[in-house]
């Protein structure tokens, strides 16, 4: 392409301080090195995470920063050795990367990659430089992908090929929320047909654990929210019950147990609150119980718990990325989008210019959205 080998200037959404809305900027984005690529960004959802980086909740950033992590788009160009993506193929950027060389990647149970953001932070390329500038000033990376600008640099290891006739505007959401909510149920938690199910937090994620569940054949799935206007889509999607936990006196864990006999079989937080945690903890039954924890709760947060709770046989689990070896997974997840064996569009409920970008944040605190779209 024209482009490669060159500095690109291109437009991203810019966090410069925690707290601050993002602005609109021209940046300049390097060419990719050795074992980098440089990706045109076509579509990224906003996820409550980018929002927790803001309000300074989120470990190992550093700002200036640009942001996103859920997106799709196309090759412009390779670095040196890179062999798994072309110009001009269709990729997903990985949030959790999938070296495939790591104990954790050769091992089949696990996608927990030991490049993850957890285990080493990010914030710069794996060579400890930054591909992004702007007036002068080095911008940092997030979680190695920042899909909030319109040419992005990766390591290959955090990018997947994906079929040429997916739709990026719609398959940008496999990225993260999606495939982390869906594989929560599907590959943390192993649903089985016929079992009972509790989702604590209905927003993309915990609602992509709904279908999930569903499409594991739970036959009840009880939806836990506080803002009952996400029962009608959870509904949609599966949900047989919704609870709103402010609709009563006693503790919610004491109201599905009620409403089970003895709990859930299989509960999961979508929320990333240290009380939810334990209350969906208690919610699943005592015996053969499992509850997932989806949610990050702020950087430095303990729980407390009474031990009694797992003795009986309780299992608590977290995942990341609901599980999937990214870079094996996240491309057979899109085929599985192409054939219809989900619906993930009924979670974007607005698409957005990058422009919009803070409208976009907006929407989300407030409840109204579950997933924006932004299109370059
Ligand atoms: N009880 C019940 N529901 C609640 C409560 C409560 N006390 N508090 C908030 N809620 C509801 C809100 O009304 C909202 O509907 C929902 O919980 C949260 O939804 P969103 O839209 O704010 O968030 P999502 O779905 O975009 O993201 C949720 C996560 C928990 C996944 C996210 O915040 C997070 O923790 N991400 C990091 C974990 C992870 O692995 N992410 C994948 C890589 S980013
Ligand atoms: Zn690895």
């Amino acid at each position: 392409m024209a482009t490669s080998g060159k500095v690109i200037r291109c437009r991203a959404a810019v966090a410069w301080a925690v707290g601050k809305p993002l602005s609109l900027e021209e940046v300049e984005v390097a060419p990719p090195k050795a074992g980098e690529v440089r990706i045109k960004m076509v579509a990224t959802g906003i996820c409550h995470t980018d929002d927790c980086v803001l309000e300074g909740g989120f470990p190992n950033v550093d700002f200036p920063v640009i942001l996103g992590h859920e997106g799709a788009g196309i090759v412009e160009s390779v670095g040196e050795g890179v062999t798994s993506v072309k110009a001009g193929d269709k990729v997903i950027p990985l949030c959790i990367p999938h070296c495939g060389e790591c104990s954790f990647c050769r091992n089949p149970e696990s996608n927990y990659c030991q490049k993850c953001h957890l285990s080493e932070p990010q914030n710069l390329l794996p060579d400890k430089t930054s591909r992004f500038t702007c007036k002068g000033k080095q911008i940092h990376h997030f979680m190695w992908i920042s899909t909030f600008a319109e040419y992005t640099v990766v390591p290959e290891y955090a990018v997947a090929k994906i079929d040429a006739a997916a739709p990026l505007d719609k398959v940008c959401l496999l990225g993260c929320g999606f495939s982390t909510g869906y594989g929560a149920a599907i590959n943390a938690a192993k649903v089985k047909p016929g079992s009972t199910c509790a989702v604590f937090g209905l927003g993309g994620v915990g609602l992509s654990t709904v279908i999930g569940c569903k499409a594991a054949g739970a036959s009840r799935i009880i939806a836990v929210d506080i803002n009952k206007d996400k029962f009608a889509k959870a509904k949609e999607l599966g949900a047989t019950d919704c609870v709103n936990p402010k609709d009563f006196k006693k503790p919610i864990q004491d109201v599905l147990t009620d409403m089970t006999g003895h709990g859930v079989d299989y509960s999961f937080e979508v929320i990333g609150h240290a009380d939810t945690m334990t209350a969906a903890l208690a919610s699943c039954n005592m015996n053969t119980g499992v509850c997932v924890m989806v949610g990050l709760v702020p950087s430095g947060s303990v729980i407390s718990f009474d031990p009694l709770l797992l003795l009986s046989g309780r299992t608590w689990k977290g995942t990341v990325l609901g599980g999937w070896k990214a870079k094996d997974c996240i491309p057979k997840l899109v085929s599985s989008y192409l054939e219809k064996k989900f619906n993930s569009d009924l979670l974007i409920t607005h698409t957005l210019p990058i422009a919009k970008v803070n409208e976009g944040f907006e929407l989300l605190r407030a409840g109204k959205s579950i997933r924006s779209v932004l299109l370059f």
